[in-house]
């Protein structure tokens, strides 16, 4: 029997597959200004530091929108761009938010990591409480569109979709620690049907990180981490 019916073909739609191409133009550098810019974007990125102490100092949304913005700038299977940004800034809200991932983390913590799991992270000195989740003046939550849907309403797959996700966040780390801002990229383990009810997004819609944005609190501390050196990550054939 034909299960077309139950399996739809995905289609594209006219007006995408209409997309031209236009030349490509960008800044070229020569080996010095190439080199000069290489080690100072490594020498910012390695200053950045995930941390859990946030201040509650105000942070204009201006900066948060261009902050997204860029992570839009991302690449994604066959330019999806699978991924939706919520911006929570409501003190309620916030509260609210607190309360799903506290209320599970409790739970993944006593039970649902194992023992070794929680061992692991003592290093990083966290555990069910989330207190920063109100302090922060933003909590982005990154939902992935695991499919889309094309304009005559027929099912748009996302390829890589997760990948794509993760790329996007990468850049958006950068462009944080750009802005002298810091984050926490969290994984909010079992909470994340709750979070979608609550934050009221479709069921192609699931939650994959949330990260607390702000200043780093002035008493704020990260664990003493050193990073592997550049031998050690990089093969040369
Ligand atoms: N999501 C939990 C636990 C946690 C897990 C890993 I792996 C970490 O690197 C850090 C935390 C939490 O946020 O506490």
């Amino acid at each position: 029997m034909d299960n077309a019916d139950e399996h739809p073909m995905p289609s594209s739609s006219a007006d995408e597959e209409e997309t031209g191409h236009i030349p490509y133009s960008h800044t070229k550098y020569n080996e010095s200004e190439m080199l000069e810019r290489a080690v100072a974007f490594y020498n910012e990125m390695n200053s950045r530091r995930t941390v859990r102490d946030f201040s509650d100092r105000p942070v204009p949304i201006e900066v948060i929108k261009r902050i997204i913005h860029t992570a839009g700038t991302s690449p994604s299977g066959a330019h999806t761009e699978p991924w939706t940004y919520v911006v929570i800034s409501n003190k309620e809200v916030k509260k609210q938010v607190r309360h799903i991932i506290e209320d599970e983390e409790e739970i993944n913590y006593a039970k649902r990591m194992g023992q070794t799991w929680v061992d692991d992270l003592k290093v990083l000195r966290t555990n069910w409480e989330k207190p920063y989740l109100e302090t922060a003046p933003y909590i982005i939550v990154v939902f992935k569109q695991s499919y889309g849907t094309h304009a005559d309403g027929s099912r748009k797959v996302h390829y890589y979709n997760e990948l794509s996700i993760a790329i996007s966040v990468g850049i958006m780390l950068c462009a944080i620690q750009n802005a002298g801002l810091v984050t926490v990229t969290s994984t909010p383990m079992n909470s994340g049907p709750r979070l979608r009810t609550l934050l009221k997004r479709p069921a192609n819609e699931k939650v994959v990180l949330l990260l607390p944005i702000g200043f780093a609190a002035d008493d704020a501390t990260v664990p003493d981490f050193k990073r592997k050196p550049i031998d050690d990550i990089m093969v040369s054939v």
